[in-house]
């Protein structure tokens, strides 16, 4: 039975194929569930309804895989595809399992190792756009320290620049439409991660030789895990036109990378996020990298990835209702009121504006006095929020 919070393909919903096919295995027990192969996973995915799936090159074809294995888990994954109508818009690399990155991979102080990880994510990169995709993530899962004197960082962060480089370049002499996207996170594995949160890509990206082709992912766990506003780094990217894919799940605060299903922790700031996206008109994926409870078998990864779309749509709902409700409207008008006395002051720099806010006679007291009304604004939400508006 469908209803408006079902999945459809124009909502762009996509998930990884280490996300439903994370198999429960963690830092102290083993897998809970069997592995499915990636064919399985897409057919998974079509029965939920998801529009896309995403992988990282091992997640598809195992780093030790013989030509003839490759070709044929490439087939089944092809007709999985064509069967259900699924496509792949972001590929990324593994960059962080095998024990040769152990000690990072493009920021790695042995130059083998560099060279490796060029060599393995152009082999990735050529795989992902075969098969469609039109965004290549960098996440740099050991891209970073335990102690400070193994790695100097700015060697690091020059490291990292001539690797994007090298890799914009790539994809330029191949004739790729493909776009780069950046993914901060603040520590684990590593102790601590070099570019901890994407305003820190945002930065370093404007440095880069083709600064066009580069933006950011930015996941909403990390920027918690670093205890900040998710949705504030979202803005920011976008204001830059740097929001080239997102990452959604969920997180306690301060604790390791829980990558719960999307709403099951702060379902406020979830709430802000999704109408953020949906009212500046984000047209990118919904990705959401996240991954159901130990607890659950196959049946619960289905209940996890249906949740996570299901709470998606339901926000998106609520942000709709908001901006069309009479209440907060009237409030956020009052708010923002502007008399126009002002107006002469407003905008960018001329020597007479600046003479005239200098010798301008502000009411301060009148001004610092007014009531904003914000716990008013603040309860309609939460109302909206637990349905009884
Ligand atoms: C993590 C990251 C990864 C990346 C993935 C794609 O914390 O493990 O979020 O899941 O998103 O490697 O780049
Ligand atoms: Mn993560
Ligand atoms: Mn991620």
């Amino acid at each position: 039975m469908s209803d408006i919070y079902s999945p459809r393909p124009e909502h762009k919903f996509t998930f990884g194929l280490w996300t439903v096919g994370n198999t429960g295995a963690d830092a102290f027990g083993e897998a809970v569930r069997s592995h499915l192969s990636a064919a399985d996973l897409v057919y998974l995915l079509g029965e939920v309804g998801a529009y896309g799936v995403n992988f990282h090159d091992n997640d598809l074809i195992p780093i030790d895989a013989t030509a003839s294995e490759r070709a044929a888990i490439l087939k089944a994954f092809k007709k999985a595809l064509s069967d259900t109508g699924l496509i792949v818009p972001m590929a990324t690399t593994n960059l962080f399992g095998n024990p040769v990155f152990k000690d990072g991979a493009f920021t790695s102080n042995d130059p083998k190792v560099r060279a490796y990880a060029l060599q393995k994510t152009m082999h990735a990169i050529d795989l992902g756009v075969e098969l469609g995709a039109g965004v290549y993530v960098f996440w740099g899962g050991r891209e970073g320290i335990e102690t400070d004197a193994a790695k100097d960082p700015v060697a690091a962060t020059k490291r990292f620049r001539e690797a994007l480089n090298f890799v914009c370049e790539y994809a330029i002499d191949q004739g790729y439409d493909l776009k780069f996207a950046l993914e901060a996170k603040p520590n684990e594995p590593r102790g601590d991660l070099y570019f901890a949160t994407t305003g820190a890509y945002l930065g370093f990206i404007e440095t880069l030789d083709h600064p066009e082709m580069v933006g950011v992912n930015p996941e909403m766990a990390h920027e918690q895990m670093a205890g900040l506003n998710f949705m504030h780094a979202v803005a920011q990217a976008w204001e830059a036109g740097k929001l080239f894919h997102i990452d959604l799940n969920d997180q306690n605060y301060a604790r390791f990378d829980q990558d719960w299903r999307f709403g099951a922790q702060n379902l406020k700031q979830a709430f802000f996020l999704v109408k953020f996206l949906e009212d500046v008109g984000y047209a990118g994926s919904r990705h959401f990298d996240a991954h159901a409870y130990r607890t659950e078998d196959h049946e619960g990864v289905k209940d996890f990835a249906r949740g996570c779309m299901r709470t998606y749509l339901i926000l998106k709902e609520k942000g709709a209702r908001f901006n069309a409700d009479p209440d907060i409207q009237t409030l956020l008008a009052e708010i923002n009121a502007d008399d126009g006395s002002v107006d002469a002051l407003k905008g960018a720099y001329s020597a007479a504006k600046a003479a005239a806010i200098k010798a301008h006679a502000f009411d301060r007291e009148a001004i610092a006095t007014r009531g904003l009304q914000y716990e008013k604004l603040d309860q309609l939400t939460v109302e909206l929020l637990l349905g009884v508006r």
